[in-house]
């Protein structure tokens, strides 16, 4: 019994560790190709379409021009997903306020339930008139999508396609 709630909680963050390597890695500021600027606004981005090179590392400079919080986050269609639940449960514990991100209340709740976190290398939550960047080496052909997974964001067109990897 021990064993198997050991293996409960170790799989599914390996699938999400294999997720990862999958979409690239954390790239390194000295080995950045390409400098993007991308502009959030409520509820889309600007550029919507990025151009990436496989094995590019690209640095993105992010602001939020919106009036709501936002957030940049580099994955596949499915991790996106799986994220707007997480994303969803951040704004059920009140962590995140529409236009502010309670950080108190996130590392209280993050220490009993980690995904509240929300400190992945691939993604970026930013307040309004907020900046912050992202470096990142796209080592895989893979299908990416940037967007943002706060509940009803992704689906009302938050997303900018990653063409030519
Ligand atoms: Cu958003």
């Amino acid at each position: 019994m021990k064993k198997l709630i050991l293996l409960l909680i170790i799989v599914p963050n390996l699938v999400f560790a294999e997720s990862m390597k999958m979409i690239g890695e954390k790239g390194k500021s000295s080995e950045v190709d390409k400098t993007i600027e991308i502009k959030m606004y409520d509820n889309y981005f600007e550029p919507n379409q990025i151009n990436i090179s496989k094995n590019q590392t690209v640095k993105f400079i992010i602001t939020n021009y919106g009036e709501l919080v936002h957030e940049f986050n580099i994955a596949t269609k499915m991790m996106h997903l799986k994220h707007q639940k997480e994303m969803a449960k951040m704004v059920d514990y009140q962590i995140l306020l529409g236009d502010k991100i309670d950080k108190v209340k996130m590392k209280e709740v993050a220490k009993k339930d980690h995904s509240m976190a929300h400190s992945h290398a691939n993604s970026l939550l930013l307040e309004p008139n907020k900046s912050g960047e992202i470096i990142w080496k796209f080592t895989n052909s893979i299908k990416l999508e940037a967007a943002c997974n706060i509940p009803g964001h992704y689906e009302s067109g938050m997303v900018s396609k990653f063409v030519g990897l």
